[in-house]
């Protein structure tokens, strides 16, 4: 007997004359213009907004209305959805380490991540083959704050000084998973540390990445350490590595290697977590805010 498959859905030719990709005036970022992402895309556009994401490392996209099953597929021209170890919890994990392809970041109708400020960090940093990349599409949004700022981490690297980029070049960090560390919180109620010193027991599973991570798509080098999470560098004594981290990272912050995002009701961004940090303000509880996000799967940094 011959097994037939079915047709999938009819899918409207994507519009080719007006698709447009317009670099935003920041230090990254594009806006792609013309495009639906419910429509077919033509194989020129899609290799179109791959080179862009390398080259603009965060595409925006206005007034996009696609369910989950036509943001999936949209999603999945760029790779296939993240899936985390089952022991490295992640957002949205449940109790067998598995996530939702589609996460709700949201502060209503059992969303995750609340109303508070998010510090800057790259999605899924923690685990052994970091996200390649994650989408967010706006369904609700607050009339002020929950603006997201993304950071250039190739610019922040290419913006140090010789000495330091000799002295960080060959360096591993470790960046401790915050979920766990959520699981076990140090004693005495201090808050979460942003270095890891001898008197704190290792998280496990932990893995090394290199500091200075290189892209896998152009070869770029670029400045991998996010603003807040716990972290320690492999091989340095626990005062001298503090000390390091705390200048890269007051480096990396500066508003100069940075794009914030004002979400309108619509708008899709993709992102290059491979190259970026992103962080969010706080905004007020009583309002709604209400995303739906897709994490891509990476590869081993190098
Ligand atoms: O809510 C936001 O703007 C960002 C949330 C976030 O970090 C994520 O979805 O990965
Ligand atoms: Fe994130």
């Amino acid at each position: 007997m011959s097994v037939t498959l079915a047709d999938p859905p009819p899918r409207l030719a994507q519009a080719r004359d007006a698709f447009r990709i317009v670099p935003l005036e920041a230090p990254l970022g594009a806006r792609i213009e013309g495009f639906d992402v419910r429509n077919a895309p033509a194989g020129a556009q899609l290799f179109a907004l791959k080179a862009a994401l390398r080259e603009h490392r965060i595409l925006v996209f206005h007034g996009q209305q696609p369910d989950d099953a036509a943001y999936l597929d949209f999603a999945s021209h760029f790779g296939t959805v993240f899936a985390p170890p089952r022991n490295a919890p992640v957002l949205g994990s449940d109790p067998y380490g598995a996530a939702p392809d589609i996460v709700l970041v949201s502060n209503v109708d059992d969303g995750l991540l609340g109303n508070a400020e998010l510090s800057a960090h790259a999605d899924h940093h923690w685990t052994p083959q970091p996200s390649s990349g994650s989408l967010l599409h706006a369904l609700e949004v607050p009339p002020a704050g929950g603006d997201t700022t993304w950071i250039n981490l190739v610019k922040a690297y290419e913006a140090l000084d010789d000495a330091i980029r000799a002295e960080i070049d060959g360096l591993k960090l470790i960046t401790y998973n915050p979920f766990l560390r959520r699981r076990h919180p140090l004693p005495g109620g201090v808050g979460l540390p942003l270095y890891r010193t001898p008197d704190i027991e290792p998280l496990t599973p932990w893995v090394a990445h290199p500091l200075v991570r290189t892209h896998p798509d152009n070869g770029k080098r670029l400045l991998y350490l996010d603003a807040a999470t716990e972290v320690e560098v492999v091989g340095y004594e626990a005062s001298r590595g503090a000390a390091l981290v705390e200048r890269l990272r007051a480096h990396l912050l500066q508003p100069r290697f940075a794009y914030t995002h004002r979400w309108q009701v619509g708008d899709i961004v993709y992102w290059d977590n491979q190259a970026t940090l992103h962080s969010r303000t706080a905004f007020d509880p009583a309002s709604r805010r209400r995303l739906k996000r897709i994490s891509l799967a990476g590869s081993r940094p190098f």
